[in-house]
């Protein structure tokens, strides 16, 4: 049995059936099959998603929580829906726990402006990982300059594991937040968030875990991580842009200010004083993305369709087969090899610049991406400015795995380093 049979057996589903949901990927690219191998930048849409916007626009377009007319009805319906369905999809006690916001970058940089503004001051201390993306850095640094408060950083070592001897050392009275990637993008590295979890909250301080990359690939239950606040994004999920999801414990999120101000926030306006709505709506000022909430609703069911366990289990597969085929490429070096990885494959080829083997791989239909990956400190970890990053999903095939290796051949021929 081959590689891709084993991987189909895992998955329990027929890839070739799944691929067909998904129209983007049938069309060639300067002349070839388009190998789509950038989803951890953002997945593509399977039909339902598209119909389900689609549907929006052309049947119930109105504004939400704000008409008695049957259209803002049905389109409330299905926008709150939504919040019914990633309540469900990540075990979330309450629904008004899931605020929706534009994505990842917005629901961390709601967490800093309110939370971290309001409890912070000098001498505080926050937690972030060495694998960091800039958006789980940058808010948290314009926090720290407005309060006083210090960022302390968990190292990684050469795999690109977090050191936790380490974290231990870091905690202490004056930790007031964890802040922690669930699944590097640079890497692949999945960090043992319930454990970084416990023993922060063991010191007493809080926590926020950026789960743009471990949503799509694995089943994530918000009870059982007991995090305080996690943050994913819709268009890493399957589903449109411009929406994602902040989740916060109740108690937490009751206690915050508001983030923006606007419709929908407030409770009453008068010129002298406002008073907010409740939970979720304090943080949802202003008309939401209504098509990409109602779009992600239909991401979340399709992903619950095919079974989040099933795609974690084909991908893990893929990775696998992967790693093999570019470990006998010579001159190519994966950057990142985690014993727990998620399917991103980042390496280096000596004397090859990445954005060079990113356009030789584009002009064979292959995307891949090439650079920084909003990952500066994990490049400056291991003394190289970029990588290049083949990130996988269920719809990839060990079959497209080929043809990257093949891409990478050609690379090393047009570069003539043999
Ligand atoms: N990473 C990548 O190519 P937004 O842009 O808000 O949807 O997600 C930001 C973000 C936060 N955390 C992690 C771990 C991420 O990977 C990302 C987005 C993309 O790797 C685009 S830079």
């Amino acid at each position: 049995m081959n590689t891709l049979d084993r991987a189909v057996i895992a998955a329990g589903f027929d890839v070739e059936r799944v691929r067909a949901d998904f129209p983007v990927l049938n069309q060639t690219i300067h002349g070839k099959p388009l190998v789509y191998l950038d989803n951890a930048a953002t997945a593509q849409k399977p039909r339902a998603v598209i119909d389900a916007i689609v549907k929006f626009y052309e049947v119930d377009c109105a504004n939400i929580h704000r008409g008695v007319h049957e259209l803002s009805q049905r389109s409330t319906a299905a926008y709150e829906e939504t919040r019914a369905k990633v309540r469900r999809f990540l075990n979330a006690r309450h629904k008004q726990e899931i605020i929706f916001v534009r994505g990842t970058t917005e629901g961390i940089n709601l967490v800093t402006q309110t939370w971290g503004r309001t409890h912070l001051k000098q001498g505080d201390e926050i937690i972030i990982a060495g694998l960091e993306h800039h958006s789980n850095i940058v808010p948290w640094q314009f926090v720290c300059e407005e309060t006083g408060a210090r960022l302390r950083v968990i190292p990684i070592d050469e795999r690109g594991e977090l050191i936790l001897e380490e974290y231990e050392k870091l905690l202490g009275p004056h930790t007031r937040m964890v802040a922690i990637g669930h699944v590097s993008n640079a890497l692949g590295t999945i960090n043992p968030v319930a454990r970084i979890i416990r023993m922060a909250h063991a010191a007493g301080a809080l926590t926020l875990v950026d789960g743009a990359q471990a949503v799509p690939h694995m089943p994530v239950d918000l009870q059982a991580l007991d995090a305080d606040f996690y943050a994913f994004s819709g268009h890493k999920l399957y589903g449109p842009t411009g929406i994602g999801v902040l989740y916060g414990k109740t108690e937490l999120l009751d206690a915050m200010p508001p983030y923006q101000g606007g419709g929908d926030m407030i409770r009453t306006v008068t010129f002298e004083k406002t008073t907010y709505n409740d939970l979720p709506y304090k943080f949802e000022a202003g008309t939401p993305d209504i098509a990409g909430g109602i779009g992600l609703g239909a991401a979340v069911d399709y992903v619950t369709r095919l079974g989040i366990d099933k795609i974690g289990a084909y991908e893990h597969e893929l990775l696998l087969y992967a790693t093999e085929a570019l470990e006998q490429i010579p001159g190519l070096r994966i950057i990142g090899t985690a014993r727990e990885k998620a399917a991103v494959l980042s390496f280096v080829m000596e004397g090859i610049h990445p954005h060079d083997i990113g356009t030789v791989l584009d002009h064979q239909g292959i995307a891949v991406r090439t650079g920084h990956h909003c990952a500066q400190p994990v490049m400056d970890r291991y003394h190289i400015p970029a990588t290049t990053r083949a990130s996988l999903a269920f719809y990839n095939t060990a079959a497209e795995i080929d043809a990257l290796v093949a891409g990478l051949y050609k690379v090393k021929e047009v570069f003539g380093d043999d």
